[in-house]
């Protein structure tokens, strides 16, 4: 017999659906969310079923546990641990265990493309085109892979899963699978089902994006929204929507977790998530919303007004405009950026000069980050570019008329006054 102990997400549902395959009558799986699998192993260990091979895939144990679990091996137990998280690269160290971050250069693993590789090797698996595109698809949502590669299947994959229970979506995809050995295909009704449910994501992102807050906490600049669906991506739609901020913080307080996702290659959110606590990988992590977590992305940036999306239809205020570029904020701040020298990019905040910078993208980061704007439409620049052009022809009126004396004094208008005395 074997005992399947597997994650709860389509990866790990992935490898029990390749164990019933595999096994058919012979398999016991089970899911288990991270923060259970310590306990269901010890549970396990200390009353083994008789002849039966545990396995556990796409989740790891502690150190403490995995020293019980080599303890109940070296006394002629069975155990396989089949896992690609960075976290469980430790596990390494023993023999039972293989932690796999990535097949290749390039190729990153999931558990389920580290179980079918295992299963074919000891032949206890037949391949078939259908197997080998599912578990594919498999791998790409996993890893994320899907949105550089802009596989949609894998992602339609995951939805179909998040949709139903994992029993029936398990079911459903071992009899597929089983009959099937030609390509992986979904059928009418699925098709038609996931038509629908993309037009209502597309509809919740577009709620949220009018809602993401942004705040600083520690050094990061982090765009934080309340939601509790769509999460990975709704966090990668929203990280692209606005590349100037860190990291995006999905906060879900039915649930009580914090989700975090980057898409830059400089943040690393396990980290971040650690720091209450919490874990993951490097470009998807979470946490519980401790009471330390309550107050940085709850209670203290509650108050927070959302950003804007920059505007879309403009004509003249866009971001290569040669006569400047035109933000503004919540408090109705007004930041102008041009380009002054060849490697000269100048930021003016409310007129005033802020800051210069070697190129308008770093420019246009520093606007979005420290004052939270987005770029105007096209009337708030009309307005704000026929200002300066009389604010300007009304000091070269002036500096015709008092050109003798002009230059020794000040450009600036309060101190006209002074001249006309001269
Ligand atoms: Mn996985």
């Amino acid at each position: 017999m074997y005992h399947v102990m597997t994650h709860t997400d389509l990866d790990g549902v992935g490898c029990g659906i390749l164990s019933k395959i595999a096994f058919g009558e012979k398999v016991h799986v089970r899911y288990h969310s991270v923060g259970s699998i310590n306990r269901q192993v010890e549970r396990f260990l200390q009353k083994p079923p008789k002849n039966t091979t545990l396995i556990i895939t796409d989740l790891s144990v502690s150190e403490e546990v995995a020293k019980k679990v080599d303890d109940y091996v070296k006394n002629g137990g069975q155990v396989i641990l089949l896992d690609h998280h960075q976290s469980a690269l430790f596990l390494n160290e023993y023999k039972w265990a293989t932690v796999v971050a990535s097949h290749s250069e390039g190729v990153s693993s999931a558990a389920t493309s580290l179980l079918f590789k295992y299963l074919i090797e000891k032949s206890q698996l037949e391949s078939s085109k259908a197997l080998e595109e599912f578990v594919e698809l498999v791998r790409l949502y996993d890893t994320w892979e899907w949105d550089q590669k802009q596989i949609l299947e894998a992602k339609r994959l995951n939805d179909l899963f998040f949709s139903q229970s994992i029993d029936d979506f398990e079911e459903t995809m071992v009899s597929r699978l089983k009959n099937k050995k030609d390509s992986f295909q979904f059928d009418e009704f699925e098709e038609r089902f996931l038509n629908v449910e993309e037009d209502r994501t597309e509809r919740y992102i577009i709620r949220k994006k009018r809602e993401l807050i942004q705040t600083f906490i520690n050094e990061e600049c982090v765009g934080i929204v309340y939601a509790e669906q769509n999460l990975s991506e709704l966090g990668n739609v929203l990280g692209k929507e606005f590349p100037h901020l860190d990291y995006i913080a999905l906060v879900n307080v039915g649930s009580r977790r914090i989700s975090m996702r980057t898409i830059h290659d400089y943040i690393d959110v396990s980290e971040i998530a650690s720091r209450y606590e919490g874990g993951g990988h490097p470009k998807a992590a979470g946490c519980i919303i401790t009471e330390d977590a309550f107050k940085c992305f709850v209670e203290n940036p509650f108050h927070l007004e959302p950003l804007k999306e920059d505007a879309q239809q403009n004509r003249y205020n866009h971001k290569s405009s040669l006569n400047g570029t035109l933000y503004e904020n919540r408090h109705d701040d007004l930041l102008f950026i041009y380009q002054k020298g060849k490697e000269e990019w100048v930021v003016e905040y409310n007129q005033q000069l802020d800051e210069v910078f070697t190129s308008f993208e770093l420019a246009e980061r520093h606007v979005k980050r420290v004052y939270a704007a987005w770029l105007t439409r096209d009337d708030v620049y009309i307005g704000y570019i026929s200002q300066q052009l009389m604010y300007y022809k009304i000091i070269n009126d002036e500096m015709d008329l008092y050109s003798p004396t002009f230059f020794e004094v000040d450009i600036k208008p309060e101190s006209h006054h002074n001249n006309i005395h001269h």
